[in-house]
């Protein structure tokens, strides 16, 4: 019964130990993290809020959860009177559903990033036939804002004519795929001018942000949401924090009207990953983390590999796979990332500006570096980690070869799993 599963966690985290993530949103949480997960905490129910329960027996868990609140406020250098922390919404997407169904109405206008230019399908994604795909593109009617086609940039001139054309209730920025920082300033400036809400989601920027690596969306947006298991390296989840005229909005977004009990093991361990962040080996992480992915970027430009927007300010990179040699041409990003993987280095498959491939064959793959900084990897290993990417898709070296040698490499970044 339990074996079995036993068993495959085994095999999993040999996979984890033994190859190396470039996942720009994968990361590997701590053991402090990852035994709240598997606490008592998992065995209560808790609708409703702090002192305000639906259940008995909530006394601990609501000092957990206010506990929690205050160290998200403290990371980010918030005040509790001006702004309201909510960490119970399961993921970053359902925090996201959970922003726009509390602040709009049915049928009320949002304006969101392209998902082909690095956007996300939570912030409203419909195909270009006008199919919806996501649940907020069939509630709420959304058009797109996206890079330039020669810079690969926002041109926030443009994003504000958009703006004044389409009068949004809501407009969202970040995604998972824009290697540059976010002007949050200027976006919340367009925001104000067409009497917008500004939701800036840091889904993947959390943890840099907390580590003062990238700037703040802090005091710009009216509601950020988050990951916590991204560059922040916590448990799977989520966290919003509003302005707090908007709190009660978004708690009843969340509950009752997205989801039932919290997972308070969750909330606690979200707790524990926020406090880490406070530790210098965090500040550190954060800083390597980008200085990794530049070098990176930097090395496989060298190859001859096109990096969209020329580079990274973070800690992804997205490689434009049609710029390659003419006889490696028609490679796309799921091939890619299946011959990398068999090489031990494992990414995704990622759209691109102006894609011309589909969604499950794009025409690029996405790199980032916050997982194998965290086991201790440097500008060394990334200097080697590009050869091997140069290795594998441009000079076809066989990836069993390649595989040994990541093992030998990951065999002197061990992680405690
Ligand atoms: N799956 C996440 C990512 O890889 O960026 C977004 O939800």
């Amino acid at each position: 019964m339990y074996q079995e599963i036993s068993n495959l966690i085994k095999k999993e985290a040999k996979r984890q130990q033994e190859k190396i993530t470039l996942i720009a949103s994968e990361n590997y949480a701590s053991q402090n993290v990852r035994g709240v997960l598997s606490s008592v905490l998992a065995n209560k129910y808790s609708e409703g809020e702090p002192s305000k329960r639906y259940y008995q027996g909530n006394e601990i868990i609501d000092e957990i959860e206010n506990l929690t609140n205050k160290r998200a406020l403290k990371v980010f250098g918030l005040k509790e009177k001006d702004w309201h922390v909510n960490c119970k919404a399961v993921s970053a997407s359902i925090a996201n559903l959970a922003v726009i169904t509390g602040l709009l109405e049915p049928g009320q206008k949002i304006l969101s990033m392209n998902l082909t230019d690095g956007g996300h399908l939570s912030h409203g994604w419909k195909l270009p036939s006008g199919k919806t795909i996501a649940l907020s593109a069939k509630i709420f009617t959304v058009s797109y804002y996206g890079v330039e086609k020669n810079t690969e940039i926002f041109d926030y001139s443009k994003i504000l004519k958009l703006a004044k054309k389409y009068k949004p209730n809501l407009i969202i920025s970040g995604g998972t795929a824009y290697a540059r920082e976010i002007d949050y300033k200027k976006m919340s400036a367009i925001t104000h001018k067409v009497g917008a809400y500004y939701l800036a989601d840091v889904a993947h920027e959390a943890g840099l942000i907390a580590g003062k690596v990238l700037n703040s969306p802090f005091p710009y947006a009216d509601v950020v949401t988050m990951s916590t298991q991204k560059t922040l390296r916590g448990p799977r989840g989520a966290i919003i924090i509003c302005k707090d005229e908007l709190k009660e909005k978004i708690d009843r977004a969340i509950f009752p009207a997205l989801q039932g009990g919290p997972f308070n093991n969750v909330i606690a361990a979200i707790g524990v990953c926020l406090k880490e962040t406070e530790s210098q080996e965090f500040k550190k992480y954060a800083k390597q983390t980008l200085k990794n992915a530049k070098i990176l970027a930097s090395e496989l430009k060298k190859y001859g590999f096109r990096i969209v927007s020329g580079g990274t300010d973070k800690h992804l990179l997205l490689i434009d796979l049609r710029n390659l040699p003419t006889d490696k041409k028609n490679i796309n990003g799921h091939e890619t990332a299946v011959l990398l993987d068999q090489a031990g280095i494992v990414c995704n498959k990622n759209t691109v500006p102006h894609e011309t491939g589909s969604p499950f064959k794009p025409s690029g793959i996405r790199l980032g570096t916050p997982a194998c900084t965290t086991r201790g990897m440097k500008e060394q290993e990334m200097k080697q980690i590009a050869k091997w990417i140069k290795q594998v898709l441009l000079e076809k070296r066989d990836t069993v070869t390649v595989l040994k040698e990541v093992k030998q490499l990951t065999k002197k970044f061990k992680i405690s799993l």
